[in-house]
Parts: C-alpha cells; sequence; structure tokens
C-alpha cells in the first residue's frame, strides 16, 4: 500500500468521524431492571429480580410459562417499577405451543399506567387499561380465517375489549402472522420512539439475528409516562403452552434531548477515539505486513536514508 493510498485512508476515516459527529445519534441503554432472561431467570426460589407474576404462571431458570397447555389459564409477569424514560426498545422471545391445528387464546404485552390483574379478561391481565397492549391473539372468536394474528391496541381506561370480533374495530394496527409450533421461538420487537410505534417479528423459522420483519409503523402514538411494561397470556376451551425466554429493554435516548446530552457526546467521543486507536493499530499492522511483504523496497528506502549501512 502506497503512502498516498494510507494519507486518503486517513483523510477518509477523518472525514467519517466528523461526519459522525454532526448527525444526531441514537444513544442506547440496556436497562436490566425492566428485563428478564436465561440462565437465571428465575432464582431458586422462584422469584424473578424486578418482576412479580400470579395467576398460573410459573417461572424457570429458562422461561416464563405465562398460561400452561390446560383449559381455561391465565397468568401475568409484571415489571415491579414504572419506566424513568421516554423512549424503548423492547425484545421478547417466546414460543406459543400446542398439539392442536388451532390454538388459544393468546398472549399479550403490556405497557400500562398501573399494573394489570394476573388472571384479567383480556388475555390473562385487565380490561380498560389505560396504555398499549400487542396482542399476539391464536383463536379466531369472529371465525373471519384472520388469526393467529399481531396487533396494537391503545386504551385510555374506558375501552372494554371486544373479543368477538377479535378487537378488530379497536386496533391501531397490525399484521396477520403465524406464531404458533414453530422451530424457533418467535419474536417481537416493539420500539416506541419519538411517539412512533413500530413493531417488527421474526417468525421463528430460523434462528438468525436478521430475520425480523416489520409488522406495522404507526406514528402519532402518544403514550402515558412512566409505565408499567407487563405479559400475559390465557388460554380457553382449546390450549397452548405460553412460554416466554427473555423480555429485554433496551432505553433510547436523542443526542438531542438536554441534560442526558453531554454524558452522551461523552460516550460517543469515548468510543470514536476507542475506534481510531483501533484503525491506527490496523494502519501499522498493514506497514508492518508491507515491509514483510517487500522485504527489497525497504532496505533501499533505509539504505536511501542512512548511507552509512551496507
Ligand atoms: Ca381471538
Ligand atoms: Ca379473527
Amino acid at each position: 500500500m502506497s503512502s498516498i493510498n494510507l494519507n486518503l485512508l486517513v483523510c477518509g476515516f477523518i472525514l467519517s468521524i466528523l461526519v459522525l459527529v454532526n448527525t444526531q445519534t441514537v444513544h442506547r441503554r440496556f436497562e436490566y431492571k425492566y428485563s428478564f432472561k436465561p440462565p437465571y431467570l428465575a432464582q431458586k426460589d422462584g422469584s424473578v429480580p424486578f418482576w412479580e407474576y400470579g395467576g398460573n404462571a410459573i417461572a424457570s431458570s429458562e422461561n416464563v410459562r405465562l398460561a400452561p397447555s390446560l383449559r381455561s389459564q391465565k397468568g401475568a409477569i409484571w415489571a415491579k417499577n414504572p419506566i424513568n424514560f421516554d423512549w424503548w426498545e423492547v425484545d421478547i422471545m417466546f414460543k406459543v405451543t400446542g398439539r392442536g391445528r388451532i390454538g388459544a387464546d393468546g398472549l399479550a404485552f403490556w405497557y400500562t399506567t398501573t399494573r394489570g390483574d394476573y388472571t384479567g379478561d383480556v388475555f390473562g391481565s385487565s380490561d380498560r387499561w389505560n396504555g398499549l397492549g400487542i396482542i399476539f391473539d391464536s383463536f379466531d372468536n369472529d371465525n373471519k380465517h384472520n388469526n393467529p394474528y399481531i396487533m396494537a391496541v391503545l386504551n385510555d381506561g374506558t375501552k372494554v375489549f371486544d373479543h368477538k370480533s377479535d378487537g378488530s374495530q379497536q386496533l391501531l394496527s397490525g399484521c396477520l402472522r403465524d406464531f404458533r409450533n414453530k422451530p424457533f421461538p418467535t419474536r417481537a420487537r416493539i420500539e416506541y420512539y419519538m411517539n412512533t410505534l413500530t413493531v417488527y417479528f421474526h417468525n421463528g423459522m430460523t434462528n438468525n439475528e436478521a430475520d425480523y420483519e416489520l409488522c406495522f409503523r404507526s406514528e402519532n402514538v402518544i403514550l402515558p409516562r412512566g409505565g408499567l411494561f407487563g405479559l400475559s397470556a390465557a388460554t380457553g376451551g382449546l390450549a397452548d403452552d405460553h412460554d416466554v425466554i427473555h423480555f429485554l429493554t433496551t432505553s433510547l435516548h436523542s443526542t438531542q434531548q438536554q441534560g442526558a446530552g453531554q454524558q452522551m457526546s461523552a460516550d460517543e467521543q469515548q468510543r470514536l477515539a476507542q475506534e481510531y486507536q483501533e484503525y491506527q493499530q490496523k494502519l501499522q499492522q498493514q506497514k508492518d505486513d508491507y515491509k514483510k511483504e517487500h522485504p527489497d523496497e525497504v532496505s533501499i528506502l533505509k539504505k536511501a536514508y542512512s548511507p552509512n549501512m551496507t
């Protein structure tokens, strides 16, 4: 590699640093107090740190079974603390499995102002919730051949969920996706950032991290601040196992947000400094490799600069 090429690369890298610094970036932070995952999901006494579960839910070290494949079961798990950030992403890995071609009833993710029930009427949680429910509805109550279905339903604490129509008149948005009996766990990524709600779904046909696809995106969604995360599930006459393997929460911060801004840019600077250092090491390695591959040229150069050497 010639020194001109090296210089061009260095210039290009410095330029890309400047571009990075000038672009607004999202700062992400894993929130362990609003998450659970194996291998130590539940402790020996059965408790899940920072969470509370009830109804027919059972937690093990490997997963939370919200509702087992028995008739008329209901269960839920709720975070103990309300969130202290505005924007977030939640990744849920789950398995809904049953022997029948048709299963019931489904599973739901909640973000609500108060903790819901553990044995409530809406997929195990309370009706008339205030906030957001993302419902994975297995059973086709209205017989329109459009289940399993994934949908977001907003509620201000006044509406009663209409099971008879599978909430079809109440949903904000949704997508028709089969999430039952997949070879690998299915996953949902729910992102709420700058009042835009986006739900991605991973259909469990692979275990590839990259295989999420968009379910829906909805703008101008106003959720109450400082809500609680929860999950619930229910069975009916038909029954599936509803297992959640992980619930991972990441808070999202704009670098333009006040207060946290300075801390964010310091983090960013540190990351860039480290990246630059790694890059310099790579350059040095390339120089060394070049010397090894072209010993003749190097010795000519040495001779040119050290006339006393033979
Ligand atoms: Ca239904
Ligand atoms: Ca339906």
